[in-house]
């Protein structure tokens, strides 16, 4: 194939679906152009690459304007003239001229607004989707749509509610994309109902699902089950939780505070209340049901629970293959979240996804809470063959805009 130089990397400030900035980074080759949206979390692991803010009054301090000048004056100008389909190189680049670990220097967030750009780039170049590109970069010659879960109910810090738990995510069993996606919007709406039932409010979290007061944090599961009834889907619904325990775990006491049940459970007490859950709701997945550092707990969890739930790591692996290597050898989990921006790089989030196909870890692509209309993430789990994607509930445009890909994707493949 004849090189495709990169004639201009450029970055620019824009808003994410919480209202913070975040950059959008243009990457031009003669054959063609590609942009990418950068997403930013709200739960965020400890050892996620540093996302660079600007300090100060304006927005909060929370601007991107040194990120981009990072991109626009340092990183642009190094890229210029190198081949667009050589990702190993552009991101090796990106790594020297950070130099930091944690990607603090330029930020993790300039680092992978310039990847994703470059990755989505050298795919309009060869005139190819980007999920076939994503693929070749994979070696992977079978396409498969990944499962999706729909996340209907939001807490933790992606609401403004006594919720603890975050994410309440719905997984229907279908034949296709479309078809789980037709089932999670009836029961979606089927839940509005359910909720005004029960006097509750229908007014919508961070990714898109419901976000009222609850009694308890078993609540949200009796009431999505008492919604799934009403439909058509009864006998085809499996359900996912994110824990995100880093949330509510105090760290002097060891404890996770449930505030939802007016109570505290140690990491034991808090495995065993999953199994409760796991017996009496169809819950095939929990990620991050224990702090990102107990990889003791964890272990001991992935002991009685990992022979029948997906045991999934976010915060504890943040896509990144040396945290994932350490949980193999200990046997801490069976699945693992894969954020690109965690880490930083295109090639990096390909050998952690690599790392974990080759160990049998199920692989579960992931949107961020703060996200914006860019709808990578999900040619990205079609390229790598993931088992599994989260993107939110089936409302809010950055959330559907993923879901609406896959929809044309399975079209494409049919
Ligand atoms: C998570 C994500 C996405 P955030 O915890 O899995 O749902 O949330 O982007 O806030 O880390
Ligand atoms: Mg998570």
């Amino acid at each position: 194939m004849p090189r495709v130089p990169i004639k201009k990397v450029e970055a620019r400030q824009i808003l994410d679906s919480r209202g913070y900035p975040t950059l959008e980074v243009v990457v031009e080759t003669a054959k063609g152009i590609g942009v990418f949206g950068v997403p930013s979390g709200a739960s965020t692991g400890r050892a996620e690459a540093v996302e660079l803010r600007d300090g100060g009054d304006k927005f909060f301090g929370l601007g991107v304007t040194k990120a981009i000048k990072n991109v626009n004056e340092i990183i642009g100008k190094k890229l210029k003239g190198t081949d667009v389909a050589n990702q190993k190189k552009v991101d090796e680049m990106l790594l020297e001229l950070d130099g930091a670990l944690d990607k603090s220097n330029l930020g993790g967030n300039a680092l992978i607004g310039v990847s994703g750009a470059v990755c989505k780039a050298a795919a309009a170049s060869k005139g190819i989707e980007v999920y076939e590109y994503v693929a070749s970069l994979r070696r992977n010659k079978k396409y498969k749509l990944p499962r999706p879960m729909f996340n209907v109910i939001n807490g933790g810090v992606h609401g403004d509610t006594n919720l603890n738990i975050q994410e309440f995510m719905l997984v229907p069993s279908g034949q296709s994309f479309s078809e789980n996606l037709e089932t999670a919007s009836e029961v979606f709406q089927a839940l509005r109902k359910t909720l005004k039932l029960h006097r509750l409010d229908t007014d919508l979290g961070n990714e898109g699902g419901y976000s009222p007061n609850w009694e308890s944090n078993e609540q949200p599961l009796r009431l999505i089950a008492e919604a799934v009834s009403q439909t058509r889907h009864a006998s085809q619904m499996e359900l996912a939780l994110d824990a995100a325990a880093n949330q509510f775990f105090n760290s002097r006491d060891k404890e996770y505070i449930l505030n939802a049940d007016h109570t505290a459970l140690n990491a034991e007490r808090m495995v065993s209340l999953y199994r409760h859950w796991a017996e009496k709701y169809p819950i095939i997945s929990i990620e991050d049901g224990l702090n990102e550092d107990d990889w003791e707990g964890w272990s001991a969890m992935q002991k009685r629970l990992g022979d029948k739930i997906m045991l999934v790591g976010d915060d504890l692996f943040v896509t990144q293959a040396k945290r994932l290597k350490k949980g193999i050898e200990l046997g801490v989990a069976n699945a693992i979240i894969i954020k690109p921006n965690q880490v930083g790089t295109i090639t990096e989030t390909m050998n952690t996804v690599v790392l974990a196909q080759k160990n049998n870890y199920k692989i579960v692509c992931s949107h961020r809470s703060g996200e914006t209309n860019d709808d990578f993430i999900a040619d990205f789990a079609v390229g790598v063959g993931a088992d599994f994607i989260k993107a939110g509930s089936v409302a809010r445009g950055e959330r559907v805009a993923k879901w609406n890909r896959l929809l044309k994707i399975e079209e494409e493949l049919i």
